[in-house]
């Protein structure tokens, strides 16, 4: 029977026993936000891209119940095939875990969970945020609320561009969640090097983004989270003609089948990859494992810190990630 704690894969709970750089893995992007049969494929190559810089993977998700942080291979097989395989943001872990169901966990519970793990990095494609008709619909990922209150830095290229960029942004400055363009002062727009919008801040190396995780672990005052925003080199970029063509099309179908709530983001990422005939798909997986290798060096420099930066980042944290 379970109590519902969160249960740890072997080699991430020896890892944080033993202060080993660690790197959260989200598992929406696998079952929901890529196509089969690459997602498998792909999730495999993501846990070997941290290795490859020197830290551990642990992927996050729900297995009958379970929340699972360091998925094991068959619970990822699992989880990536599976027909029954809910997303699962915050607000759902807990019915979801009474159900005994299976469940990939979105930015916002992958980030809780990863916190309440004592995980300080965590990589993933694009955050949820404020989609582009949300003067009318109030759809406002719960990503953004959840960051405001999640001590943990994640690696991203920005957000999704079926979003509203500069109102996601807006919403970010309100809640306070840091913002850091990695080597760049403009934020990314996920498929597209650049969104055209600008930050105040950049960073110029993993040490740089350990030295303000331990600041803001030094300064006692934070809850939030710290996105590190790391944008596509401009010749790996989708084609934006492309890529605004195809976002028109998406966002015309999503109107006229009546698409909403939680099956949005999914929907119009699978429109991508089957309108662009992949190249969207190359691109996010690109996106994907470049961010996931530089969440890895950021715990690798995050470790060799002094100070509370390192992997105890989020033991210490002021905000409960459940709210
Ligand atoms: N970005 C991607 N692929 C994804 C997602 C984001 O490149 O699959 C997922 C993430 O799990 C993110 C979620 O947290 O979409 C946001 O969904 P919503 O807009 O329903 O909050
Ligand atoms: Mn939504």
């Amino acid at each position: 029977m379970s109590d519902f704690q969160i249960r740890y894969g072997a080699e991430v709970a020896a890892a944080l026993r033993t202060g080993r750089p660690v790197v959260a893995c989200e598992s929406t992007i696998v079952s929901h936000g890529l196509p089969r049969p690459d997602n498998l494929r792909v999730a495999r190559e993501i846990e070997r891209a941290v290795r490859n810089n020197g830290a551990v993977p642990a992927t996050i998700g729900m297995v009958a119940g379970d929340i699972v942080v360091g998925l094991d291979d068959d619970q990822l097989t699992r989880l990536a095939t599976s027909d029954t395989v809910v997303k699962l943001s915050v607000r759902d872990l807990a019915v979801a875990a009474a159900r005994g169901a299976d469940g990939a966990t979105t930015v916002a519970a992958t980030s809780a969970v990863a916190a309440a793990a004592g995980i300080g990095v965590f990589a993933t494609g694009g955050l949820g945020g404020v989609h582009r008709e949300a003067a009318q619909t109030f759809d406002e990922s719960a990503d953004l609320v959840t960051l405001a209150r999640t001590p943990i830095a994640v690696v991203c290229a920005g957000v999704k561009s079926i979003l509203d960029t500069g109102a996601t942004l807006e919403r970010l400055e309100t809640l306070g969640v840091t913002v850091v363009g990695y080597r760049t002062r403009r934020f990314p727009g996920f498929f597209i090097t650049d969104s055209g919008f600008e930050l105040d801040w950049s960073v110029d190396s993993p040490e740089q983004v350990a030295t303000t995780l331990a600041a803001r672990a030094g300064q006692g005052v934070h809850s939030g989270a710290v996105i590190v925003a790391n944008p596509l080199p401009p010749d790996e970029q989708l084609d934006p003609e492309l890529h605004d063509r195809t976002l028109a099309d998406g966002l015309a179908r999503l109107d006229r089948e009546g698409v909403t709530g939680k099956a949005v983001t999914p929907f119009l990422l699978a429109h991508f990859h089957s309108a662009t005939a992949g190249a969207s798909l190359a691109v996010n997986v690109r996106i994907i494992l470049r961010n996931a290798a530089l969440a890895a060096r950021i715990a690798v420099a995050a470790t060799t810190t002094a100070g509370e930066g390192g992997p105890d980042h989020g033991r210490h944290r002021t905000g409960r990630a459940d709210g």
